[in-house]
């Protein structure tokens, strides 16, 4: 499979970067990767029961030879308004739109039917869905670099981008060496970060992150935690990013869906309460897959301390 071959398949099922990668283990310290693993909470235990596999996709597929890594971007568009309007919270770009496991797995999985269909070839797909780890193999794939926010960040899309990846057994030659880190002397999402998640190595304090505390946490979120106003997941270190600038335009299907931009705290608690407006608004976003008394705890919460906001 040539590299001429690879572009003219991301352009037919809409994959904005897309490289082909010789399938090896990760070369990841098993201890280190373990020892990180142990500090996050447990919601994240399947990571360290899955780490043979995300170490070596051939205990996936066996027979591997290759993994394919593909971006799909969401643009940064609109931006969040500062402050946010009274009585109103912040739902994740990834977020307020269709849930991108089906949008962007769907994708990914055409791709992989066309390697299974007209190669022949073994191949199964994954967005956020396999033990693989998906940035480590997007940067093998020169498809960019990881940030001090802990992102993938590329030239092209910045790090308001999904990845998703196919292992398969097609053979393909080696990509152009992986780009360098990109951060330079920058440490603005180290600074903007409201909760301190982000040590500034490329690592994050899973248990401080606000993507964890509002979109994964079984807990109500800790007293001494300030939520900067993020109702669903959080922005704000890649909103701080200057390769995030000029904001790139929102392709369609990732624009906000209706009431979800800047939502009103009151019709969301309301909602909460109620599981058909609970539907009506958030059905098919990945607030949907929230428990309602989960979202509410976060509700009530930005509600009852304007320091959150
Ligand atoms: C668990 C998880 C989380 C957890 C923990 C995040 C974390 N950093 O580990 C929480 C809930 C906090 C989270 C939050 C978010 N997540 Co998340 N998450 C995942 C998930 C499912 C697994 C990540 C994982 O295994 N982490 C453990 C570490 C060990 O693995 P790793 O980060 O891949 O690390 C490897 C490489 O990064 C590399 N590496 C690490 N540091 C460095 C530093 C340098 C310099 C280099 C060269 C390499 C390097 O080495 C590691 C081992 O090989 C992935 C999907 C997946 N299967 O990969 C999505 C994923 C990482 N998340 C994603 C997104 C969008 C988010 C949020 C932006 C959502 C939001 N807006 O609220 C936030 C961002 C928070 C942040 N600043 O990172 C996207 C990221 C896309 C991108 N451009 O990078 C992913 C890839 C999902 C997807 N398919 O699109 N997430
Ligand atoms: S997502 Fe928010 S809380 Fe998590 S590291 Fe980034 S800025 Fe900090
Ligand atoms: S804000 Fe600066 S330090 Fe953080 S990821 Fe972007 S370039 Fe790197």
């Amino acid at each position: 499979m040539t590299q001429q071959e690879i572009e003219e398949l991301a352009r037919e099922f809409g994959i904005d970067a897309l490289a082909a990668v010789p399938s090896r283990p990760v070369p990841a310290d098993r201890k280190t990767l373990l020892d990180l693993y142990a500090g996050y909470p447990p919601e994240f235990a399947y990571l360290a029961r899955g780490l043979e596999k995300r170490l070596d996709p051939g205990l996936i597929l066996a027979g591997d030879r290759s993994v394919w890594v593909g971006l799909v971007g969401y643009g940064g568009l609109p931006a969040r308004p500062d402050p946010l309007p009274e009585g109103t919270a912040w739902i994740s770009r990834f977020a307020w739109c269709r849930d991108y496991h089906e949008t962007v797995g769907a994708r990914f999985e055409s791709l992989a039917a066309a390697l299974r269909e007209r190669h022949g070839a073994a191949a199964r797909s994954y967005v956020d869905t396999g033990s693989i780890l998906e940035k480590s193999w997007a940067c093998r794939g020169g498809l960019g670099f990881i940030g001090r926010n802990g992102l993938l960040i590329s030239s092209a899309l910045g790090s308001f981008c999904f990845i998703g990846t196919i292992i398969t057994d097609i053979e393909v030659p080696e990509p152009q060496p992986v780009a360098g880190n990109g951060c330079g002397s920058c440490s603005a999402c180290v600074s903007a970060c409201p909760t301190g998640a982000l040590p500034g190595d490329g690592r994050v304090d899973v248990s401080r992150c606000l993507a964890h505390i509002t979109v994964t946490s079984k807990e109500p979120p800790p007293p001494d935690i300030n939520l900067a106003g993020n109702l669903f997941g959080c922005d704000i270190c890649q909103d701080a990013c200057p390769h995030n600038s000029p904001r790139r335009p929102t392709p369609v299907e990732f624009l906000p869906r209706e009431g979800l931009f800047c939502p009103d705290l009151h019709a969301v608690r309301g909602a909460c309460r109620n599981r058909d407006r609970f539907k009506a608004l958030f059905g098919q976003t990945p607030v949907f897959r929230r428990k309602p008394e989960r979202l509410q705890e976060t509700v009530d919460r930005l509600m009852a301390d304007p320091a959150d906001s």
